[in-house]
Parts: structure tokens; sequence; C-alpha cells
């Protein structure tokens, strides 16, 4: 029984530093900008620091609160402000990525249900060393 617990234990341990990149990367004031019911999207902005010795690549954000979650840069185009999908989004060693309102953001596209103010919903971050970061975000008004 005691070599058991010892064998989970230690499986447990194998898995979360095969995947999990929270020791690297440290994200704070992450929020799901909250939007009427009958809004079709939103978008999630958060400050990310990369605190390990190399850059690192967001390639893909998950989340069941929409149909498509994509990436998102807002570029200038013809003099117009215009938000485009772009692959990834790059954080050099030891910098902080800010996702902000007119600038790089998470775009949930197609909402599946209405959003309520106050509620976290999980959203995973998935870099391209393979590794990935699951974390909560609250809805809230900007
Ligand atoms: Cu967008």
């Amino acid at each position: 029984m005691k070599f058991l617990f010892i064998t989970l234990s230690l499986l447990a341990l194998s898995i979360a530093s095969a995947e999990t990149i929270s020791d690297q990367v440290i994200i704070s004031n992450p929020v799901i900008r909250m939007v009427p019911p009958g809004s079709p999207n939103s978008a999630g902005f958060m400050k990310i620091y990369n605190n390990s010795n190399d850059d690192l690549r967001i390639i893909k954000i998950e989340s069941d609160i929409s149909r498509k979650v994509e990436l998102h840069d807002v570029l200038q185009e013809n003099g117009m402000m215009k938000m485009r999908k772009v692959d990834a989004f790059e954080i050099k060693s030891k910098t902080t990525l800010e996702l902000k309102k007119g600038s790089k953001h998470i775009m949930f596209i197609n909402l599946i249900n209405p959003l309520k103010e106050g509620d976290k919903k999980k959203v995973k971050i998935h870099f391209q060393n393979g590794k990935s970061l699951e974390i909560e975000i609250p809805i809230q008004k900007l």
C-alpha cells in the first residue's frame, strides 16, 4: 500500500513537470472582458512574464467559453487599425508581454453561453516548446 502511494505521487510529480510551465511564466491581471448577452465575441487580456532563460512562443490558446479562440494583434492598414489573427505571441526571456486593448489579445469567437460577470473560466495556454499552462480568468467589465 505504501509503495502504491509513493508510485502515484512520483507519477503526479513527473506529469506536472513534463507539461506545466508555471515555474517559468508569471501571469498577472488576467481578465476576460464582460460583454452583454447576445454579443458573439469577447477578448482576454493579461500580463505574461517570461522568467525562463529562453524566449517563449504562445502558439495556441484553448477555452470552452467559445467555439474558436484566436491570437490577435491590432495592426495599422491603410490608416485604419484592424484586428488580425497571428500565428504566435513571442515573449523574450525576462520580459513581459502585455495583452491589452488596442494591442495583442486573446479573441474568443462565437461565445457558447452568455458571459456572467464574476465567473471564472479556465483557459489553457500552449507554448511552442510543448509545455502548457492552465489558468482561471475572471470575467470583468472593462
Ligand atoms: Cu480580436
